[in-house]
Parts: structure tokens; sequence; C-alpha cells
């Protein structure tokens, strides 16, 4: 067992990330046995959950876009995706086989059509607050260990934000899986190193 002021937060396992799924990462399955396996070993246990109304403004559908473009949001660019995890749908679910009896606490994010949130701990205007950092800290937490879905996306700028806000960061990297688009893997390793995450 790990001490008490340590949390792992687990991202975005959900089916829409998986193979079969809308925005499938490859093996995104893969990980869900050995997360299953680590989670008893903390105290604190947080999930994430991608959780899209069906007109999501990061959705290519609702600008006429191909997904996988770049679009020019109030907040900056924004990669356009397929339709995925929209509220209440299947695909939104946490993969079949995670053990969610085992969360603490679930952060739901991209519920406002306006504005995506990669991060567990702000919106894509890295101003707008989920609120995981006060739980994480009246908790007692400063130590995180991330896994899930997708690497180079919601882990990087949950993992970016987690450094930033002062807590110590590693990412377990088996333990995740990428999108990989466009160079996004490597970028996001470079913004995780540089941010003081350390990548295990
Ligand atoms: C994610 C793209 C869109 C993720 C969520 O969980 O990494 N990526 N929404
Ligand atoms: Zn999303």
């Amino acid at each position: 067992m790990r001490p008490a002021n340590e949390a792992i937060l687990v991202i975005d396992v959900q089916n829409d990330f998986c193979p079969g799924g809308a925005l499938a990462v490859a093996g995104g399955d893969e990980i869900v046995a050995p997360i299953n396996a680590l989670m008893p070993e903390y105290s604190v246990r947080v999930f994430t959950q991608d959780w899209h109304p069906a007109d999501h403004l990061s959705f290519a559908s609702q600008h006429g876009a191909d997904p996988m473009t770049v679009t020019e949001m109030p907040y900056g660019p924004q990669v356009l995706w397929p339709d995925h995890c929209i509220i209440g749908s299947e695909g939104a679910d946490f993969h079949g086989r995670l053990d969610d009896r085992l969360a603490d606490m679930i952060i739901r994010k991209g519920f406002r059509r306006e504005i995506d949130s990669y991060s567990a701990f702000f919106e894509n205007d890295h101003k707008t607050p989920t609120g995981l950092e006060g739980y994480l800290k009246t908790r007692g937490v400063d130590t995180i260990t991330m896994v899930g879905l997708a690497t180079d996306f919601c882990v990087n700028y949950s993992a970016v934000d987690a450094a930033r806000l002062g807590f110590t960061v590693t990412v377990v990297e088996s333990l995740c899986r990428a999108i990989d688009f466009d160079g996004s893997l490597e970028a996001a390793r470079e913004s995780m190193v540089g941010a003081g995450v350390t990548l295990a």
C-alpha cells in the first residue's frame, strides 16, 4: 500500500477510446487489466470521463469539416474529432472490465458545448477549473500517478497541469496508449518532461 499522499488518476478509459470505439486508440484495452491490478495500492483513486453533449464543438461534424483537422476556437487551436463520448452513450461508459467500483471520485469533463477539456484540472481555456485540484489537495494528496488514454492528449494535458499546480507527477507510459497524430506523441513527451513530469 502506498502512503496516503499518493493518488492514482485514471484518465478516460472509456469504450470510445478502445478498439471498436468512435475514437479508438490502438491497444487502448490492453491497459485495463494492469490498471485494475495497480489501483488497490492507492488510497486515493480518481477516474476521469470524457463527457460531451451530442453537439459539442470539438466534433468535426459540427463544422462540416473532416475529423482530425484543426480549427481556431476563441481559446486557441482545437483538433476536430469524430463524435465520441456522448453523454449517456455506451461509448462514454468506462471499459467493461475497468473496475470502476474502485473509484473514489469521477471527474466528468468536456460537458460544455463551447469548450473542450483535455485536462482533468482545467478546460482548454487553461482557466476554468474542474475542481480536481481542490479535491486532491483537501485529501492531502501531493503526488499523482497517471495512467490511461490518450497519452498525447488527455494524459499529457492533465500531467502538465498537475505539475504546474505543484503536484509531483509520474506518467506510467506502459499503462497509457496514444493517438499519435501528426507528431503529437513526441510533442507530448517533450511538454511533459519540460513541465517536470517523470515518464516511467
Ligand atoms: C481525448 C481527444 C478528444 C483523450 C478526449 O481522452 O485523450 N482525446 N477527447
Ligand atoms: Zn473528447
